[in-house]
């Protein structure tokens, strides 16, 4: 289980109006190079980030100033304090020093105070003074294992499950297609699969993962054995069946590099007889919407993982949402970055949200007018 603060201490953080969260994301990209100017100009900077390459804290300072403009926009700091352990762990793992944290939120408040107008910076700057009290909780929070809670399987594909994790660890393609074929006998199966082997394996992984139990190398090869055998069943199963509806844009928003979850998705629609194009991650807003004026689909489906990227989807939306209403899709959103949010397309103004493939599929059905309410 993560950890989840109790109400009396989330409730401590002051809600930031409207003006200062938009303040905050209009001057987003100049704050965080100004951010990076202060922490550059240290003479302790090698220090505090442990020898790493300065591209990794600035990798760090982008997605911080992402995910921050997410969490003053939808004032939700239960998120924020659920993240927050998580970032400590991640980057001390990779030799950055604990006190770099404080120094850093230190450089915003900083940063915020000279450029924004005192009104706009107060509220911000109040949150940042919040998380930087918490530093000592943060570090204990960081150092609990607290991990993402796997699915419960489906008792079924249990066995098959604990086989094929470890076939594809050992990197063993053809192990993992014999048991992922005994699997789907069909088309039928094939969305069963995905929900109750391959998504709690990939779960898995990543545990694994963050427990320091396998290298990143070793994810690499499993996730790359999982592709493999998606698009062998891509070619037996999803291929063959005929479009006869419309077309789903599928795509992992712009920063986001996972791409399993999304594939998935994008082959259910396409056995539910939609015109799939399948983008992938990490797909420019720019692009894609290049490719909706072109395409004209029925629903755009964005995808991501990473908190600090629903940033990127936002921006995904608003832009849509600025279309003419004849070229507009419906937009679904999906993936883990969504967990920590009750009501995550109301919030963003998305059309809807879907937790898995079969909740996408009946989602477009309802919209297409199959399902009536
Ligand atoms: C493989 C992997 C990677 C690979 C991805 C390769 C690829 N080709 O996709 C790579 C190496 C790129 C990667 C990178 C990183 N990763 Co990673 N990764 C994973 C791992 C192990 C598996 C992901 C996966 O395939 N899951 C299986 C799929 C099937 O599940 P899913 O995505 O949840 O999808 C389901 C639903 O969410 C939903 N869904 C998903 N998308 C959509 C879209 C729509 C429209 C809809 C309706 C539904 C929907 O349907 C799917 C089916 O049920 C996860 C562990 C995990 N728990 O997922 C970590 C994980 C997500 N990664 C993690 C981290 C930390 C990172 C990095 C920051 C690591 C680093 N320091 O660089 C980077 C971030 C890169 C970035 N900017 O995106 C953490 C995230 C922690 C957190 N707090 O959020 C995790 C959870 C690992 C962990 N700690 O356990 N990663």
């Amino acid at each position: 289980m993560e950890h989840t603060f109790s109400t009396e201490e989330i409730e401590q953080y002051q809600y930031v109006p409207v003006n200062s969260a938009q303040a905050y994301r209009d001057r987003m990209f100049f704050l965080l190079e100004e951010v990076n100017r202060v922490m550059d100009a240290r003479d302790d900077l090698d220090r505090l980030i442990g020898n790493n390459p300065r591209s990794r804290m600035y990798d760090n300072h982008r997605n911080h100033a992402a995910f921050m403009a997410t969490v003053f926009a939808l004032n939700n700091y239960g998120m924020l304090l659920s993240v927050v352990p998580w970032v400590y762990r991640a980057y001390a793992s990779q030799g950055f020093s604990y006190d770099y944290f404080p120094v850093h939120l230190r450089a915003w408040q900083k940063v915020l105070e000279e450029n924004l107008p005192p009104d706009d910076a107060a509220p911000l700057k109040g949150i940042y003074g919040r998380l930087i009290a918490s530093h000592e909780t943060f570090i204990a929070l960081s150092r609990e294992t607290t991990f993402l809670e796997i699915p419960a399987g489906n008792s079924r594909r249990e066995e098959a499950t604990v086989r094929f994790l470890e076939a594809v660890l050992r990197g063993d393609s053809a192990t993992s297609l014999t048991i992922s074929s005994e699997q789907v006998a069909g088309a039928a199966d094939l969305e069963d699969f995905y929900q109750w082997v391959v998504r709690p394996t990939m779960y898995r992984v990543g545990e694994m993962w963050e427990r320091g139990e396998i290298s990143v190398a070793k994810e690499h090869l499993a996730s790359a054995v999982v592709n493999r055998i998606l698009a062998a069943h891509y070619l037996d199963f999803v291929m063959k069946s005929d479009p006869t509806r419309g077309t789903v844009i599928v795509a992992a928003s712009a920063n986001e590099f996972h791409e399993i979850g999304a594939r998935m998705v994008a082959s259910a629609f396409e056995l539910d007889g939609w015109n799939v194009e399948f983008l992938g991650a990490d797909t420019p807003v720019e692009d894609l919407l290049e490719m909706v004026a072109e395409k004209r689909p029925f629903v755009l489906a964005v995808s991501a993982t990473m908190p600090f990227n629903i940033e990127h989807v936002s921006r995904i939306i608003e832009r849509v949402r600025a279309l003419p209403v004849w070229v507009r899709p419906k937009i679904m959103i999906g993936g883990l970055a969504f967990r920590h949010l009750s009501d995550p397309s109301g919030l963003l103004g998305a059309n809807g949200y879907a937790g898995d493939c079969a909740q996408a599929v009946d989602l477009v059905r309802k919209w297409s007018g199959e399902v009536i309410e």
